[in-house]
């Protein structure tokens, strides 16, 4: 791993915001409070979840610095820092969302495994880097490939980072060879986070983003790409990150049963509110975030005061004072839409949101009905109680 390096422990973690809310500390799992995340439309690279399985590494020499590109390909390549600098820079406006977000409100209908997350492990950013299309591209793997001649059809990520699920070695998960060398999927070898060089947290001097697809694809520190026939064999490609029915427990579980996930189905959030209120005035500003993956944009977004029996349309933008066009091309179709509306209460309310996507794909009702042993993608409808008076009862 030239230039780049994984330290042991945690003695050289970088500096953080302090207004985190750390789920876990060592490894650093954190993330902001919900109404910061949803006062700008691009959150700023302190307050974006940090979700890490590992200590952060240290770049120690940025000159050494290179990622190679091995496997099942004709030309075998390495990478420094000025060459993928020096590829078409692409800037793309992505949401990331890790798999755990809104875990521990799973957790509440049946315990789940996994660190606990509430409703802000997930952060919009302007990420900026190289197209792995093209990088696949100047070693001998054309655009639109889905498979190499000699046999490729996934794309492995590796980093440096240790990892006590891989038994001390890195973190590596892999996506299909036809999403890579398809330019129209965006996904990026990224140096740049919102116009600045990205930083130890987020995986400098270089990582992965695979917009629409949960988190865990999105690997930090990369140290090489390798083109390899199946599916990574790695723990988080293998066994973690999938989706189980509610009825596979830690007894039955069979893990080569199901699909690792990869994109996240449409999601929200009411950010506004905590999840129980005392308001002193019946005039609610409900505002929050919807996202869905796949490149699905966000169609609406529906507000109840009733529990979910009667519903109103939010307003709805793609950045503050941009007015939401209905025939407009969505130019930010891997972004989150930010959604507000006003409504009024008398005594108490169950206040909901539940989006829907451009595939007319809805949230579910119930986190019963999703319910998963590893918790993962709770997209349940989000409810907050508000009562307006006092405190006491
Ligand atoms: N090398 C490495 N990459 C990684 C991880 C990790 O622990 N190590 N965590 C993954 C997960 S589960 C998520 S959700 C995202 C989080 O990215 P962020 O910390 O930049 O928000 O990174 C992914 N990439
Ligand atoms: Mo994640």
């Amino acid at each position: 791993m030239p230039g780049l390096q994984a330290p042991s422990d945690y003695s050289n973690e970088p500096p953080r915001h302090p207004s985190l809310k750390i789920n876990s500390k060592e490894p650093f799992n954190a993330e902001p409070h919900r109404s910061g995340l949803i006062s700008a439309y691009v959150t700023p690279v302190d307050l974006f979840y940090k979700r890490n399985h590992g200590p952060i590494p240290v770049v120690y020499d940025i000159e050494r610095y290179h990622l190679s590109v091995t496997g099942l390909i004709n030309i075998q390549r390495e990478f420094s820092m000025r060459d993928i600098r020096d590829l078409p820079k692409y800037t793309v406006t992505a949401t990331l969302q890790c798999a755990g977000n809104r875990r521990t409100a799973m957790s509440k209908t049946r315990k789940v495994r996994g660190v606990g997350w509430g409703i802000a492990a997930l952060g919009n950013a302007v990420w900026g880097g190289a197209k792995l299309a093209d990088v696949l591209e100047l070693v001998g793997v054309s655009k639109l490939a889905s498979t190499t001649s000699r046999g490729g059809k996934h794309v492995e990520f590796v980093s440096v980072d240790r990892c006590k699920e891989e038994n001390g070695g890195p973190y590596k998960a892999s996506i299909p060879l036809s999403q890579a060398t398809n330019p129209e999927f965006d996904v990026l070898l990224a140096y740049e986070m919102n116009g600045e060089t990205l930083n130890r947290d987020h995986g400098y001097p270089l990582r992965v983003v695979v917009p629409g697809v949960i988190g865990a694809r999105s690997v930090k520190w990369l140290d090489s790409i390798n083109v390899i026939a199946e599916e990574s064999q790695g723990f988080f490609t293998q066994k973690d990150y999938k989706m189980f029915p509610p009825t596979v427990n830690w007894e039955n579980i069979n893990w080569s049963t199901r699909r690792p996930q990869m994109d996240f189905p449409v999601q929200s959030a009411i950010c506004s509110l905590e999840d129980s209120n005392v308001l002193k005035d019946g005039k609610v500003t409900v505002k929050g975030y919807a996202v869905s993956g796949g490149g699905r944009g966000i169609e609406r977004v529906d507000i109840s005061v009733d529990g979910g029996k009667t519903w109103i349309e939010a307003s709805r933008y793609q950045k503050p004072g941009v007015p939401y066009v209905a025939d407009g091309i969505n130019s930010d179709k891997w972004a989150w839409v930010l959604f507000e509306a006003q409504v009024e209460v008398q005594h108490s309310a169950e206040i909901v949101a539940k989006a829907v996507d451009i595939a007319a794909n809805v949230q579910p009702e119930n986190v019963e009905t999703i319910w998963n042993l590893r918790g993962i993608l709770n997209t349940s409808w989000h409810r907050v109680d508000v009562r307006v008076g006092h405190s006491s009862m």
